[in-house]
């Protein structure tokens, strides 16, 4: 990463391990899953020296609540109950998390910070688990072991001596569990408080923003069973083999059962494709692949609010000679503002359409068409939708469409957000939100005996703002790799050092340990699959996935060290000492996590008899209301929304840059340099682009090139001597990997309409390396 005003010395540091060899790139002509993945867990096994408590524990995954949730992805367990319902990726990632080696005092003895700094982000994250509490020593520019009493006492006492509360910031990444989650937003709002960033804000605000605009409620409204019933599915901007790898075998599942299956992205990712469904043991083992695709379109960059607008333009159209092709009668009843839709559809024109879409009007009409002869579709997405200035009004018409034709509260239809970590919906549904909802502070009053600040609090991008300018003095990370993931890197790193005190709850070393405060804490935490003991025996913690299912997950493995602590016992050391008179339990919650479930039942909604419930074999659904057709909006309506379409067509000579993962990582966690649905082997400082943007900048394959971004402010960011890759991708558009590509993408790049940074619509040039 070329950010070279890091404030250590040395060469800047990479992220991706050191490839054994040259770099290399075929395109992928295989089925996505199948024996590639196998072969690719074997590895991962060997590697991290799991070879028998790993198939163990992969046993033990998802099954009805008695093993633990996947902490790979928020895609839902199999309805079916016991089935080994998993994948490559999850198995990737269980396995880091369960790795036999160690990061402990002697590590630290042997190697200062500013020699860790210049670490690979893979070296750090593959010495093992953290293993006991540590603190930065500034003297010797170590950290060294303290014991878990002092290390609570000195986070306490910085946020005591704060002058106003809001000078301290709580960092949550998807991970942690809802318990832990409840205590960690109390611990905020009791202290006073809402300054509650999350990885949301990074990932799906925008989708959520959106919903509740439209339909009253902040997430999608179905569940698998209508993925195994709907007659037609639109998949946008998501790499499901890579990132949510278990939606292939509902991909498969729906081809077989005749259903349409239409893929929306830029580039043609392997679930677009074909598969063989890794526990099907026939197809695996007579190499059957299935289709995944009866369709694909590939927008350019920020193209679908306009595909999604031909879609409805067309439906509008049809409607005129086949009154069938609109449901007249569920517009009529429930939702609001259809005329002025329907005005909008008319009045763009298909030009426009096509223009700011890349996609022919007449491939349109094929997806179209698809859209219409189905009685049930569902629209699902992730960050290619999300993660852009205008993701709140693309999503927003991702809803409009489907309201046309009825799309929602039955069977097989509705929207499908795909979330990213596995309880980052959880996260939000358990009080981690910066703008919470005044009836939930009322609730948390009420029932909690505190008194909760109503003012709206900091996000991502407000608290590397405010940290760097000093406003912010305490940072707490629960969870994540803050310094990684957020964008600009060399902002949020001076920003980050910018701290008193920087706080990091975690389980492997990581860049945001390195990237400290004037003062900094390691805290070492058990992972999702360690035995939790406490004063009343084993806990179990509850997470929610993208379909809203809540469901208990419980540790099997023996914890990585004696001297972890759970999350929530972390979270109430440090509430005990920064509140000191605190009248909330917080010792009495940590012996025994029914009694935070039974005080989380009488604040959230939907969690009512949340112990009883949880237990069932499969947990409970949340109700989501939009799914009952009862609309929380200020019509009481579905809402059509009438957003202008956005000038989405870069301009002359530059580029919208789209930054995503690897096959092999898992955010800011990088297992290998190699990315196999895409063909590439030991190569991630790498541009995917298209052949004639090549060819017209004389660029050939594996050129080494320079990447300058520029902001909305009209400043420059530069990477350079990355490798040119030719790929199946619209002209105007690139794409590279994140985390780092954050390089490119400015802190005052965010969407007015969601905050979000624009991860995925960078402007930027591409030369030659000068
Ligand atoms: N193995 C693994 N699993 C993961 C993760 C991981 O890192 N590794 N991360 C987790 C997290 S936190 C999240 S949020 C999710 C992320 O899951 P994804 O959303 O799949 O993440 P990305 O890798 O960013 O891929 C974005 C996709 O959007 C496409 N795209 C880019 N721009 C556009 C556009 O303008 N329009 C459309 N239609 N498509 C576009 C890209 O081609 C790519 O296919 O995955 C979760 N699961
Ligand atoms: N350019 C660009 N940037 C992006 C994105 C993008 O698409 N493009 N995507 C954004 C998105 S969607 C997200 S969600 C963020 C991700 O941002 P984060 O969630 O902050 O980052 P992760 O890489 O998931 O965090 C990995 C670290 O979590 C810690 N960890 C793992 N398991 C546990 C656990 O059980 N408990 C605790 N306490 N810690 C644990 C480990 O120490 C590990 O190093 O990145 C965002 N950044
Ligand atoms: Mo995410």
């Amino acid at each position: 990463m070329n950010a070279s005003d890091d404030g250590r010395d040395g060469p800047a540091p990479r992220v991706g391990p050191v490839p054994a060899e040259e770099p290399h790139f075929r395109p992928y002509q295989h089925p996505a899953a199948g024996w590639g993945a196998a072969k690719s867990v074997g590895r991962v096994l060997f590697r991290e020296r799991a070879l028998v408590d790993g198939p163990r524990a992969i046993m033990r995954m998802n099954h009805e609540n008695t093993g633990f949730d996947c902490p790979g992805c928020a895609w839902p367990d199999d309805t079916k109950g016991l089935r080994l319902d998993i994948c490559e990726n999850g198995i990737k990632h269980v396995t880091w998390e369960m790795t036999h080696k160690r990061v402990g005092a002697e590590f630290f003895a042997a190697h200062s910070v500013t020699e860790l700094f210049g670490w690979s982000d893979f070296d750090l994250e593959d010495q093992g688990r953290l293993t006991e509490p540590m603190v930065y020593d500034p003297e010797s520019d170590h950290y060294v072991p303290i014991a878990w009493h002092d290390a609570f006492e000195l986070a306490g006492t910085a946020l005591r001596e704060l002058d106003h509360p809001d000078q301290a910031s709580f960092y949550t990444s998807g991970r942690l569990g809802n318990e832990a989650t409840f205590l960690y937003q109390l611990l905020a709002r009791e202290l006073g408080t809402n300054n509650l960033p999350d990885c949301s804000n990074m990932c799906h605000e925008a989708s959520g923003r959106a919903l509740q605009a439209s339909l009253g409620t902040g997430k999608g409204t179905v569940d698998l069973k209508d993925w195994e019933t709907t007659d037609a599915l639109f998949i946008m901007g998501v790499n499901a083999a890579s990132n949510a790898p278990r939606m292939l075998t509902a991909l498969a599942e729906a081809y077989h059962r005749g259903a349409q299956i239409v893929h929306i992205n830029p580039l043609v990712e392997a679930a677009a494709t074909r598969t063989i469904v890794p526990h099907d043991f026939t197809d695996m083992a007579l190499f059957k692949p299935t289709r995944t695709s009866t369709l694909n379109l590939q927008p350019r960059i920020g193209g679908d609010m306009a595909l999604l607008r031909g879609i409805s333009k067309a439906v509008l159209e049809q409607a005129k000679s086949d009154p069938k092709a609109l449901d007249q009668e569920f517009v009529d009843r429930y939702t609001a503002g259809f005329d002025a839709y329907r005005a909008l559809c008319e009045e763009t024109p298909w030009s426009e359409i096509e223009r700011q879409s890349g996609v022919d009007r007449e491939d349109i009409l094929k997806a179209a068409r698809v859209y219409h002869d189905a009685d049930r579709s569902i629209v699902s997405w992730c960050l290619g939708i999300s993660q852009h200035e205008h993701g709140v009004d693309t999503v927003r018409e991702i809803v409009n469409v489907l309201l046309l034709r009825g799309n929602l509260g039955r069977e097989g239809a509705g929207p499908s957000p795909v979330r990213g970590h596995s309880n980052v919906q959880g996260n939000r549904t358990c009080g981690i939100d910066h703008r919470p909802a005044e009836d939930f502070l009322r609730r948390l009053a009420d029932v909690c005996g505190i008194d909760p600040p109503h003012a709206h609090g900091l996000d991502t991008v407000g608290t590397i703002e405010a940290m760097r300018r000093g406003d912010v003095k305490v940072f707490v990370g629960m969870g994540g790799n803050f310094a990684l993931a957020a964008p600009d890197t060399p902002y949020t790193w001076e920003a980050l050092r910018k701290c008193d005190l920087t706080v990091q709850v975690s389980t492997k070393l990581n860049r945001s340990h390195l990237v400290h405060g004037r003062r900094a804490l390691i805290l070492p935490c058990l992972g999702r699959t360690e035995k939790d003991h406490q004063r009343h025996g084993i806990q179990s913690t509850s997470v929610e996935d993208s379909m809203s299912m809540v469901h208990l997950s419980v540790g099997m493995k023996r914890p990585a060290s004696k001297r972890l602590l759970s999350e929530p016992a972390i979270v109430a050391g440090i509430a005990r000492a920064a509140l000191p008179d605190s009248s909330t339990p917080w010792e009495w919650y940590i012996e025994d996590y029914d009694r935070v479930r039974d005080t989380m039942a009488r604040v959230l909604d939907g969690f009512e008899d949340f112990n009883r419930r949880v237990r069932l074999p499969l947990g409970f659904r949340i109700k989501q209301p939009a799914r009952e057709l009862v609309f929380l909006t200020p019509s009481g309506r579905a809402e059509f929304s009438t957003a202008p379409l956005p000038d989405v067509v870069p301009d002359r000579g530059t580029l919208a840059l789209g930054t995503m993962r690897s096959h092999d990582q898992w955010n800011t966690t990088i297992y290998s340099d190699d990315d196999r649905y895409r063909g590439v082997r030991n190569l991630r400082t790498l541009v995917f682009m298209n052949e004639d943007d090549m060819r017209e900048r004389g660029i050939s394959e594996f050129d080494p090139v320079d990447i300058t971004s520029t902001a909305k402010d009209g400043s420059h960011r530069r990477l350079s001597g990355y490798l040119a890759v030719p790929y199946d991708i619209p002209r105007g558009c690139a794409a590279g990997y994140m985390p780092e590509m954050n390089v490119l993408c400015a802190i005052c790049d965010y969407s007015t309409q969601s905050d979000q940074p624009l991860m995925k619509h960078v402007r930027v040039t591409v030369a030659p390396a000068a």
